[in-house]
């Protein structure tokens, strides 16, 4: 029976890549719920057949629209965050009232519904581990968050443990770790270098760009949330991750001879404060338990259709990208 899924943060990078995803694979139709903060961008949302999605604008701290569009949903996908770690540390306000207000209020409205609710969330709630350390991430790594971004997802994440335990919310959480794909906003880190690069601005590395992040194709994490929705133990957490760790200076460099450029045309800038080291995932749980695999397995290849979609699509990132650098520049970033 095909559901109706509403998607808060579906303008966003990640929800916007669900939302096509669940419109071309299944028969399920969506609603998406979003406050178009300057991380949303109907662009990222034309071309959706209208028999089968929505937009309606507005903010997750809003009860009487959560309570409505709630009730009106067969399940809902939580992806509505305040998501970059350098504006958490600039002003971390708005993450804690999206964040955590965001989530209660949802949640509040799923437990009145008795609505099935999906959380999405960050390895990041894990902390970071060393360079040499031999264990990833599990379901079972102690919450050791470090910037007021990680720390609100993971009190996010604990609220929704707590719905669940105290009032029955028929909830599930994921843990994802680093995305790329199209639709991320210029301010991530391999969006930046590439539309740097097409600006002719050399790619920029905090610190000695030995930080190690896990990537994995948004589509990939899509198809591992739709496993979890249809599949997954109710209260379980489960975490995503695709065996993709390479280190920033890796990246830049992949992205620099990709487009064409020596390998070590980049600079070093200002390191970010409390700049985590590394994150692995181990999914394990998610792959035997519930028998999903990520498709994308050639990350050069995903790179390099990547730099395609920012290459075709300069109208989608121009508006954001000289308010973004400006940003970056009272840091010296
Ligand atoms: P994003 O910043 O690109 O998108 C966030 C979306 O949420 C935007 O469309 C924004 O307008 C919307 N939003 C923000 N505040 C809102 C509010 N109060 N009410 C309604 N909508 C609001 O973020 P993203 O990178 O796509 O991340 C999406 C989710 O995935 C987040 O929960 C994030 O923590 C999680 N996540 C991201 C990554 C990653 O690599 N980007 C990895 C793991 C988990
Ligand atoms: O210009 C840059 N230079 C640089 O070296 C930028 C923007 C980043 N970096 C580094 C910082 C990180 O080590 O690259 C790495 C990735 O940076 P981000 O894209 O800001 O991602 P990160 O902080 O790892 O968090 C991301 O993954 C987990 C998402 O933004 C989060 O929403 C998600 O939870």
């Amino acid at each position: 029976m095909p559901r109706t899924l509403l998607v808060t943060g579906g303008a966003g990078f990640i929800g916007s890549n669900f939302v096509h995803y669940v419109l071309e694979n299944t028969d399920d139709s969506v609603v998406v719920l979003d406050k178009m903060t300057y991380a949303g961008n109907a662009a990222s949302l034309d071309g959706l057949p209208a028999d089968r999605f929505t937009l309606a604008e507005g903010d997750i701290t809003d009860a009487e629209l959560a309570d409505r569009l709630v009730g009106e949903a067969d399940a809902v996908v939580h992806y509505a965050a305040e998501s970059h770690n350098d504006n958490s540390l600039s002003d971390p306000s708005p993450f804690l009232q999206t964040n955590l207000i965001g989530t209660y209020t949802l949640l509040e409205a799923a437990r009145k519904h008795g609505t099935r609710f999906h959380h999405i969330s960050t390895d990041e709630v894990y902390g970071d581990l060393e360079l040499d350390d031999p264990e990833r991430f599990t379901e079972h790594t102690p919450y050791n968050p470090s910037s007021p971004y990680s720390s609100t997802k993971a009190g996010s994440d604990l609220l929704v443990r707590a719905w669940v335990r105290s009032f029955g919310v028929q909830a599930t959480i994921s843990n994802c770790s680093n995305n790329y794909g199209p639709r991320q906003h210029v301010e991530k880190f391999i969006p930046r270098q590439i539309t740097n690069l097409i600006d002719g601005i050399r790619p920029r590395l905090y610190g000695a760009g030995e930080n190690v992040r896990d990537w994995i194709h948004a589509d990939d994490h899509s198809s591992a949330v739709l496993t979890i929705l249809d599949k997954g133990r109710i209260g379980e957490t489960y975490l995503i991750g695709a065996d993709g760790e390479k280190s920033n200076k890796e990246v830049v460099e992949l992205i620099l001879e990709a487009m064409g450029r020596d390998a070590d045309d980049y600079d070093h800038v200002n390191d970010r404060p409390g700049h985590d080291m590394r994150y692995a995932i181990d999914s394990s749980k998610l792959r035997e338990e519930l028998g999903w695999a990520p498709s994308f397995q050639d990350f050069e290849q995903g790179i390099a259709s990547t730099i395609d979609w920012y290459r075709a699509n300069e109208a989608w990132w121009r508006p954001q990208k000289e308010q973004t650098e400006a940003k970056y520049a009272k840091t010296g970033q």
